[in-house]
């Protein structure tokens, strides 16, 4: 797969002219093919990255600036639409090809079935993944109303790919009776309602460890970010989730990969979903790549 063709849209702010030389590479996953509520996260990837032309390249928390680290953006993988599992396919080989090339991939969603496949790529080349999951939702379903390729689904099929004690999920305040359950009996973390302070205290036996981490947008409280399909109110603060991002940037974790998803502009009046993400990716950029 050639990723250096020249790519025409908008690019996330300063991304580094050569894909050879980047250590990271943002790529956005538009589909929302499989949503069980509103759609539109498809055009979350394009949006966030118009928006970036506004942040400060300089972050006072990590005190570092973009121009520190090189990473490339791809553009968006070409997902055919409506069909999700020939999207799944798609990913999948583009994050294997990714990680043949030595590159952290930040994927930019897109609905949350989408981090099912790049999850399955991590997985290949890192045996001992762990997954730390930031949702409102369990995500633990197996199928919704008898379609197993739901966004309702990608943390159910990890678990059982990975081993269900390596997925750390937080914020989690939605979901079946029947997945805290299942959850609970067979080992697998799951930190209700909160995130940093369950974060700070699971960080620790992670160290050294690679770790995927997957960020559902809304982990947030609606009022933080109303441009998703799924709002569920109860949710974090950004500043909380800020915090999160850099309580992972100060631990021992190697973070091998990331992605942001389910944001979905159409729900977005004051951009304020767009705009946060577009900071909350800058952070990751700067506080997870050494
Ligand atoms: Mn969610």
């Amino acid at each position: 797969m050639r990723f250096d063709e020249a790519y025409s849209g908008n690019v996330f702010i300063k991304s580094h002219p050569n894909f050879e030389e980047s250590q990271v590479v943002i790529y956005g996953m538009p589909m929302d093919w499989t949503v069980s509520y509103r759609p539109g996260s498809r055009f979350g990837p394009a949006r966030i990255r118009e928006v970036s032309i506004g942040l400060e390249e300089y972050s006072p928390y990590l005190d570092r600036e973009l121009e520190e680290v090189k990473y490339y953006d791809a553009g968006d993988i070409p997902l055919p639409f409506g069909n999700p599992q020939k999207s799944i396919e798609m990913i999948e080989e583009y994050v294997d090809d990714l990680l043949d090339s030595g590159k952290i991939p930040l994927g930019i969603g897109g609905e949350h079935l989408v981090s099912w496949p790049v999850i399955k790529a991590m997985y290949k080349k890192y045996p001992d993944l762990a997954i730390i999951h930031m949702d409102a939702h369990t995500d633990l379903r197996d199928d919704y109303e008898g379609e197993p390729l739901s966004h309702s689904t990608p943390i159910k099929k990890a678990a059982n790919l990975i081993g269900p004690t390596n997925v750390y999920s937080f914020g989690i305040r939605s979901g079946m009776k029947e997945e805290f359950q299942w959850a609970k009996e067979v080992g697998m973390h799951i930190s209700k309602f909160e995130v940093l302070e369950p974060l700070k205290e699971i960080l620790p036996t992670l160290a050294g460890r690679p770790v995927y981490v997957t960020i559902d947008i809304d982990v947030l409280d609606p009022a933080h970010a109303p441009g998703t399909g799924t709002v569920d109110c109860g949710g974090i603060t950004s500043r909380e989730l800020l915090a999160s991002i850099h309580a992972i940037a100060g631990s021992s974790v190697n973070v091998v990969g990331a992605d942001l998803v389910e944001v979905a502009p159409i729900y977005d009046n004051s951009e304020q979903t767009a705009n946060t993400a577009s900071k909350l990716i800058r952070e990751m950029i700067l506080g997870w790549v050494k």
